[in-house]
């Protein structure tokens, strides 16, 4: 039997993208400049020098792009919406051009039979925002509900689900604390208080939304990870579970249980005056769905022991790495949804984004990525197993379509489906974009 075969027939199927990842064109028609725009052209950021300002060039080559998703047959698609497209300094008047843009992707998207699934927020928060405070700012939170609200209001006649927010984790820490991501700030208490604002804007985008469009079903997507401790001596088991209230339960309890997590917040020593009174009421409204998205593993330890203080066996982080040098962990994806299905009252869930970047190589046009599509089925079996285990899983979008800006990181990871020639912007199914196309309909490979 195929991995396939071990979904429902309505399951989605789906691939990932977003907005400033792949689509160039960082002035056409009146955009407004976003925190990436800022912080991929300040020197040192990204590496090699890397530029989104042409990616993948979609925001000219959309239409083949809405062609190769119908070719690998996916019915689902995951991008994300422009924040400074739509409204170039966040707030104010609508920019037509922008909305336009992704009004005519919705509905070729539709005509090719793939259900849309727009992200109002996959991290390119306009630079006007973030000169008014960005995420630490509460503003900023409301700023992004009535943006939300619009762009329902002129899509939300097509577009039925929607996700308010990509990996507030990433927004708070690597954004505000690590300083990794745009806009490259270092703030620790900044950081707490932006993560709590990406939640309540999450919350108001959801009353936004459901008001400008009675029918929607929306949910917000988390990045969740395993933290596992090199052992059972309880520095590391307590660095595990600090490590797990910051990624998953810091952004997972407040929507499902309107609380953050009390060892997490004792141990940032966070005052949580940002805070208001309602803000958590608002957050836990409950949702039409949960995305989740998932890559990895990390093997966590107490630094200040060495490991002959360690009761043996130590968990070696051992198992084979991708180009992000992140291990391999399909058993996690599984672990993960049986465990959050257990703590909290899931709602129907998506996996949002989960995929992998190799070293491909081109040869003679085609790409045997066979460690891709590996991945790919460890993964689909892993979601299978949770699915039998009582998860209500809906549908599973591939991280990514076609290879694209990998922030930081620039170029160099690919973790397409497609193969993306950076200069000539050819697209080149990979061998793994035939074998989902297979498993996704039983069609076999052309020749
Ligand atoms: O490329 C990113 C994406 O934007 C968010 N989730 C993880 C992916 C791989 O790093």
């Amino acid at each position: 039997m195929s991995i396939g075969q071990s979904f429902p027939d309505d399951f989605v199927w789906g691939v990932a993208t977003a907005s400033y990842q792949i689509e160039g064109a960082p002035e056409a028609d009146g955009k407004g400049e976003s925190i990436w725009d800022r912080f991929s052209r300040t020197p040192g950021k990204i590496r090699n020098g890397d530029s989104a300002d042409v990616a993948c060039d979609h925001y000219n080559l959309w239409r083949d792009d809405v062609a190769i998703m119908k070719q690998i047959g996916v019915n689902g698609y995951r991008f994300s919406i422009s924040w400074p497209r739509v409204f170039p300094n966040g707030t104010g008047a609508m920019n037509p051009a922008g909305i336009g843009f992704y009004d005519r992707l919705v509905d070729a998207l539709l005509e090719a039979g793939i259900t849309p699934f727009p992200t109002l927020y996959h991290w390119d928060l306009p630079q006007a925002l973030e000169d008014a405070g960005g995420w630490p700012n509460r503003s900023t939170a409301f700023a992004f509900a009535d943006y939300a609200g619009a762009v329902v209001e002129r899509l939300g006649d097509r577009v039925q689900h929607w996700v308010t927010i990509n990996e507030p984790w990433c927004v708070a820490e690597l954004g505000y604390r690590v300083g990794e991501h745009a806009p490259g700030r270092r703030e620790p208490k900044a950081a707490l208080d932006a993560a709590h604002h990406v939640l309540l804007a999450h919350g108001l985008g959801m009353e936004a939304a459901r008001a400008a469009a009675p029918d929607v079903s929306i949910g917000i997507a988390s990045n969740i990870d395993v933290k596992t401790p090199r052992s059972a001596h309880p520095a590391d088991i307590r660095v595990a579970e600090l490590e797990d209230a910051y990624r998953n339960r810091w952004y997972l309890d407040p929507v499902f249980l309107a609380q953050y997590p009390h060892d997490g917040v004792a141990a940032r020593n966070w005052d949580q005056t940002s805070v208001l009174p309602g803000d958590l009421d608002a957050i836990s409204a409950p949702m039409d769905f949960v995305g989740f998205n998932y890559y990895s593993r990390t093997v966590v330890q107490d630094e200040s022991i060495s490991d002959a203080e360690r009761p043996q066996p130590l968990v070696e982080a051992d198992l084979p790495r991708t180009t992000m040098g992140w291990e391999v962990y399909p058993d996690g994806l599984r672990d993960l949804l049986v465990r959050f299905s257990d703590a909290y009252e899931l709602p129907p869930v998506y996996i949002t984004e989960s995929g992998v970047a190799f070293p491909d190589e081109l040869v003679d046009g085609a790409v045997h990525d066979e460690g891709r599509r590996r991945y790919l089925e460890e993964h689909f079996a892993a979601a299978a197993e949770a699915q039998a285990a009582g998860v209500p899983l809906r549908g599973y979008f591939i991280w990514t379509l076609m290879d694209n800006f990998e922030w930081a990181m620039g170029y160099t990871p690919r973790f397409g489906l497609v193969w993306t020639d950076f200069d000539t912007q050819e697209r080149i199914i990979k061998d793994s974009g035939y074998w989902l196309a297979e498993t996704i309909s039983g069609r076999s490979k052309p020749r």
